[in-house]
């Protein structure tokens, strides 16, 4: 059994799928729409060179806030948290001090199998309302043995309007054994709830409110 094991992990191992870099931890979804809140999924692909996975760990990037993790109930979950400079805006109206610094996943009710299936971790959060940033989330699997840590960062900075944009992300997630895992924020079409005024007519609003006044 554990041969056979270590014959499907080594089929999943990911460096012998480095140039696609797909086999690494990713987020499901690499594009967001910023100041939305959104669902996030880290997705675990295969163990440590043929190791079962025992713990996923995920470092929040700065600018997200109202961070929440996902009931999984086979995993244990735990957070750190991190004080912010200035204190944000939270759900229904309080203000936020602190927000989620790091997530764990820990003590499964059992490892993920070294190869041959992936799981997804699951948090939401709201995305910073910077359009055209790339934010990094560095990701650590534990293994029964060794562990995976994809935290590499790109030696310089990713200009996502940059026309060699693809060009340079594809080399950063080649680079290295272990790129972040990454998710782009874009320009939202509309507001995020139907019943949220977009920022144009807001603006219109406002004038004629003003022409109203005069
Ligand atoms: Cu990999």
């Amino acid at each position: 059994m554990k041969k056979l094991l270590l014959a499907t992990a080594a089929a999943g191992f990911c460096g012998l799928f480095v140039t696609t870099a797909s086999a690494h931890d990713t987020l499901t979804n690499m594009e967001g729409y910023a100041g939305y809140v959104t669902d996030f999924e880290m997705r675990v692909t295969h163990g440590c060179k043929g190791s079962p996975v025992k713990e996923v760990r995920v470092k929040i990037p700065e600018g997200l806030t109202r961070i929440s993790v996902g009931a999984n109930r086979d995993w244990k979950v735990e957070t750190k948290m991190r004080k912010l400079d200035k204190p944000v805006p939270g759900d229904g109206g309080n203000m936020l001090t602190e927000v989620v610094d790091e997530i764990t996943w820990k003590d499964p009710a059992s490892p993920i199998p070294a190869g041959g299936v992936f799981e997804g971790f699951k948090f939401r959060a709201a995305l910073p309302k910077e359009v055209d940033k790339i934010l990094f989330f560095r990701t650590i699997n534990v293994c029964e043995t060794g562990d995976d840590k994809y935290v590499d960062l790109p030696k310089e900075e990713l200009k996502v309007n940059d026309p060699d944009f693809p060009k340079k992300l594809m080399g950063f997630m080649t680079a290295t054994p272990g790129p972040s895992p990454f998710l782009i924020t874009r320009k939202a079409p509309k507001p995020q709830y139907p019943w949220e005024v977009a920022e144009p007519a807001k603006a219109e609003m406002t004038t004629q409110q003003k022409a109203s006044a005069n």
